[in-house]
């Protein structure tokens, strides 16, 4: 038996099949936005917009992406074969969708493509995603109703964040009445995606909803005072949360024929990309910790007892029903890319430098904050060099990811998270001299998957699970993840001193700048 996970993830939707019995990783398939569906315009995943804090995406290219994706997997895979199927998708998104939308998936047809037949769904031809900071007015809405922004947090498990879905659908009510009234169903892109694959309007899980500013994290139900917050009649707009192992139902007929599947092959919940990561790495018991290089850099643990956070700390909901502290950093992935591509590298140019210098960079700072940064919350973009000249090739990729450990490492300790093992995952991991510097960093040794994408691999151990007398996640992990773990990668115990010095130096640096730009 055979389990399908998908992740559509910032650029690109990705495959990972499992066999369920022997523990193997069969098939991976991963189709990029930009180079593979040039005709939608994206740049790294999103639209280009001349306001930065504006970043959105079109959903019909995700519908036509899954259409490829899938309408291809039988070229190398026994599709019949595959039993259920659960998926991941970016957090935060949100879909803006029309009363026909769960007629026209109703009436699916498998001879067409998707897109075709679901042209007219979106009552907002566009997507915002998690790059989004628009909201910044729409956040202090939302806290000042909840009673200030710590409140927010005990109750959905954040403080009002630019990206989360809460503050974007009121933005969206507040200055698109037109489309606000035209729009009877909103969806994450997890729900959304779902919801193609059922056959049926799909809700939202626990993970993706405690994304959202909505959600009452202990209770797992809306919170209505933020929902009356955001928009006026919201609840209908929103189904309710579910539990991440719901079985939606059997793939939508038309689906199945379209593709090979069997009538029977499930379809289970979909969540966001760093909850399913955290199935992929294996993280299903207490105090296991990881860290996620894709387009943004996060860090994640998980925890029976819900973690109490720092203000700029999230608690979303895991897979396996424990609670997932997180960090996300919205300069990861694009901010390395700007270093690299300023200094006309790749990335073999760029890991040669970062062997180059010495740990802790002979005291060349960085503030990586190439784009708006969620942590610490940098509205305005500005990168800030001290004792660097921005010519200095070698020292500016390695101030760039120094920083970005070294502002990973604060928020931990700020979080009482004390890594002895961190697991890694996303494009970036693939790169040593990038793991070398997170080791010396945290102190710790760091394993990097050998599937490099961990959130498709979650989704189909998530799937997996979901069977009737299905694997129990211990199971799976011993039987899917650890055979995917490589060797780890030491820390260099010499370089303890350095870091903890430059975790200082940085710290007084970014509160100055924080205070400058006040
Ligand atoms: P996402 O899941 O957010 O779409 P990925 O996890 O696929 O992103 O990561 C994509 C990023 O990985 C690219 O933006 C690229 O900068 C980075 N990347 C790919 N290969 C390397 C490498 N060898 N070294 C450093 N970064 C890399
Ligand atoms: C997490 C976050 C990002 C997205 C895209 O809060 O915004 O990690 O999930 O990967």
């Amino acid at each position: 038996m055979l389990a399908l996970g998908l992740d559509a993830s910032t650029q690109s939707l990705t495959a990972v099949v499992i066999d369920i019995d022997s523990g193997a990783v069969v098939h991976q398939r991963q189709l990029n936005y930009d180079r593979d569906l040039p005709q939608y315009g994206t740049r790294h995943g999103v639209l280009p917009h001349p306001d930065p804090a504006i970043v959105h995406a079109p959903p019909l290219m995700w519908v036509e992406a899954l259409d490829r994706l899938l309408g291809a997997l039988g070229d190398s895979v026994d599709v019949a074969r595959i039993a259920a199927i659960a998926g991941s998708a970016q957090q935060h998104g949100s879909v803006y969708l029309r009363a026909c939308f769960a007629e026209r998936l109703a009436a699916l047809r498998p001879e067409r493509p998707l897109v075709e037949q679901l042209a007219d769904v979106c009552a907002r031809p566009t997507a915002p995603v998690w790059l989004d900071s628009s909201t910044a007015e729409d956040c202090r809405a939302l806290d000042a109703a909840l009673g200030g922004p710590a409140e927010t947090q005990r109750i959905t498990g954040s403080a009002a964040y630019e990206r989360f879905t809460g503050p974007q659908i009121r933005r969206c009510a507040r200055c698109e009445p037109e489309v606000w009234a035209q729009t009877a169903h909103v969806r994450l892109v997890s729900s959304f995606l779902a919801s193609l694959l059922a056959g049926r309007l799909a809700d939202t899980d626990w993970g993706d909803a405690s994304g959202m500013n909505l959600m009452d994290l202990e209770r797992k139900q809306w919170h209505p005072p933020a929902l009356a917050a955001c928009a006026a009649d919201l609840a209908p707009r929103l189904g309710e949360p579910i539990a991440p192992w719901t079985v939606l139902g059997p793939i939508a007929p038309a689906l199945a024929a379209r593709y090979g599947f069997a009538r029977d092959c499930r379809i289970v919940a979909w969540t966001g990309d760093n909850p399913a990561s955290s199935i992929g790495l294996g993280l299903v018991r207490d105090g296991h910790c990881a860290i996620s290089l894709g387009t943004s850099d996060v860090l994640f643990a998980i925890s029976s007892r819900r973690p109490s956070m720092p203000p700029a700390g999230h608690v979303f909901i895991s897979p396996t029903g424990a609670y997932m502290a997180l960090f996300c950093f919205a300069n990861g992935s694009l901010a390395r890319e700007a270093v690299r591509d300023a200094h006309h590298l790749d990335w073999a140019g760029f890991s040669a430098a970062l062997a180059r210098t010495p740990p802790g960079n002979a005291g060349r700072l960085m503030l990586p904050w190439f784009r708006p940064e969620i942590v610490p919350k940098v509205l305005r973009a500005g990168v800030v060099r001290a004792n660097l000249s921005p010519g200095d090739t070698d020292a500016d990729c390695r101030a760039v990811v120094e920083a970005q450990f070294t502002s990973m490492r604060l928020r931990a300790e700020a979080a009482g998270l004390q890594p002895t093992l961190l697991h890694a995952t996303g494009g970036a991991a693939q790169n040593a001299a990038i793991l070398q510097v997170a080791a010396d960093v945290f102190q710790c040794p760091v394993r990097r998957s050998q599937v490099t994408n961990t959130a498709a691999l979650g989704a189909a151990l998530r799937a997996a699970q979901a069977l009737p007398n299905g694997p129990g996640w211990d199971e799976l992990v011993a039987r899917v993840v650890e055979p995917q773990l490589a060797a780890p990668i030491a820390p260099r115990r010499d370089t303890a001193e350095i870091y903890r010095r430059l975790a200082q130096q940085y710290a007084e640096l970014e509160a100055r700048e924080l205070a400058a730009r006040r």
